[in-house]
């Protein structure tokens, strides 16, 4: 398998997370989406990463298409539970650190492509709430717990974990560490998994 991405991107970081965790070989190719060389569109008409090619040379896209797709190919390091309501939580867990992603990536976007005197402060104003909300509800729902599932490590503390770890590479002003200890509990826990080492956003 080929997985198209950038070393900086939350979402291809999950699923090379995923990847590891797992034990699956695969071929990283960089790619800048950005940038006229892209190859991306030839595979993914939304011309995002990741994107992964397949042996067979079928692409499939979306971070979280590509995730669910990985940990039915082999019982390692199995990251999404089989049972449907604790299948659902962790999916829930997984949309609610993308889309907090979603939001602050549109704020860096909104900041580093338009010119200043045309960016939307409205805009960025509702995104930012979204970030905000979003750690505000992590943090609460995840008490006392090692993980977000309780002992067990799950696609949700994948997930959580890149977006913490983007948000401290792209938004260093956001202080999530001081306001959420539960967060930064987490994070640091997840961080010495030797899948998140090699896989620090730069
Ligand atoms: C988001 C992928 C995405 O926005 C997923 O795979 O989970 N829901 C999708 N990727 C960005 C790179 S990054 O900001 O991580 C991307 O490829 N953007 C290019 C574009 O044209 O929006």
């Amino acid at each position: 398998m080929k997985l198209l991405g950038s070393l900086a991107s939350p979402y291809v970081r999950k699923v090379r997370v995923v990847m590891a965790e797992k034990k699956l070989d695969y071929e990283l190719v960089l790619d800048n989406v950005w940038g006229p060389e892209t190859t991306v569109p030839q595979s993914n008409p939304l011309g995002k990463v990741p994107c992964l090619i397949m042996e067979d040379g079928a692409a499939m896209f979306d971070s979280r298409v590509i995730v669910e797709y990985l940990d039915t190919l082999t019982p390692v390091g199995k990251l999404i539970p089989a049972q449907s309501r604790e299948r659902a939580v962790v999916k829930c867990w997984e949309a609610l650190a993308d889309g907090v992603l979603d939001a602050a990536i549109l704020v860096r976007l909104e900041k580093t492509l338009r010119p200043v005197e045309q960016q939307s402060q409205i805009w960025m104003d509702r995104q930012m709430g979204k970030v905000h909300a979003g750690l505000k509800t992590m943090s609460q729902d995840l008490a006392e717990t090692p993980y977000c599932m309780g002992n067990q490590f799950t696609l949700a503390d994948v997930a959580i974990g890149c977006a913490l770890g983007w948000l401290s590479f792209r938004f260093p002003e956001i202080t999530w560490r001081d306001d959420y200890p539960n967060l930064a509990r987490l994070f640091d826990k997840v961080s010495e998994r030797p899948s998140f080492k090699d896989s620090v956003p730069h």
